[in-house]
């Protein structure tokens, strides 16, 4: 039995990748029918693919032809790029297969209320230090350790104690993830507030949410990679947050089929890559 509701909002997919719950998606898909769905950046994820090599899967493939079916027919669909699919940025204010490319948008609510919808990436510091890492890939990563090698050198020569690891920085930065949190959503709140405009809904941080901040509504689509969570609008204009399979009656049905169950190593591999997805958002 379908739900009808007026818009879905979905955003970091990151098809391509083995962390992606696409059949996951399939499932909430097959349950939300909408008149708008709109997809808010990090759908495809060019730069795992670039560094990591392409997994796509069957459930994969169907999600795609899914959303193609669905935008040939009666579903206004709209795509707004985010970092990891940024290349699709190029051919804003184009459609392909129906679907229109925006960098941004302006949806109106049935109950009147304007929400600007931006995937975010362009309020994180961090991404931007990510993607120069992205672009120079390996080489970076072997220049970050030959630095460290130097900088340990140099302490050691002023006689600096200890071994000062970038390793170690880095993990310590994670620690103050609540914080860039915070951060990351003051300063789209402060974006929206500039426009003028009642709320807004981007993704990219892989943490749902929706919340009130001084009149203005903060809206974020979650991931599913992870929480499996997404956005709807009814038929009245309210919002709601769905965690896909949280509760009982949306728990998923659908197990991976046997053939593409992994070995040891390979769901090792898997869980590793989950990570590292999760931490570059
Ligand atoms: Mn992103």
């Amino acid at each position: 039995m379908m739900r009808e509701v007026r818009a879905v909002f979905i955003s970091d997919v990151h098809l391509g990748t083995r962390a992606c719950r696409a059949e996951s998606l399939l499932e909430f898909l097959k349950e939300y029918d909408s008149k708008y769905l709109f997809l808010v950046g990090d759908i495809i994820d060019f730069w795992a693919m670039r560094r990591r090599g392409v997994y796509w899967s069957p459930a994969q493939n169907t999600l795609v032809q899914k959303i193609l079916r669905r935008a040939r027919h009666e579903v206004e669909v709209m795509f707004i790029p985010g970092n990891h699919d940024e290349a699709v940025r190029e051919h804003v204010g184009t459609s392909f297969g129906n679907i229109r490319v925006e960098r941004d948008c302006v949806h109106i609510s049935a109950d009147g209320r304007r929400y600007l919808l931006i995937h975010g990436d362009e309020f994180d510091q961090v991404t931007r230090y990510h993607r120069w890492v992205a672009i120079l890939g390996d080489q970076a990563y072997a220049l970050a350790v030959n630095l460290n090698v130097w900088l340990s050198l140099l302490r050691r020569v002023l006689g600096v104690p200890g071994y000062w690891s970038l390793a170690g920085y880095a993990k310590r930065k994670v620690k103050g993830a609540l914080e860039f949190i915070f951060d990351f959503e003051d300063s789209v709140l402060r974006h929206a507030r500039e426009r003028g405009v009642d709320g807004v809904i981007c993704g990219h941080i892989h943490a749902a949410a929706i919340r009130d901040a001084g009149g203005i509504t903060y809206i974020n689509c979650g991931d599913w990679v992870d929480s499996c969570t997404a956005i709807v609008e009814h038929l009245d204009g309210r919002m709601e947050l769905v965690r896909w399979g949280a509760d009982s009656a949306t728990a998923p049905t659908v197990q991976p089929a046997p053939a593409l169950r992994l070995p040891a190593r390979m769901q090792e591999e898997e869980r590793e890559t989950a990570q590292a997805s999760a931490d570059i958002w």
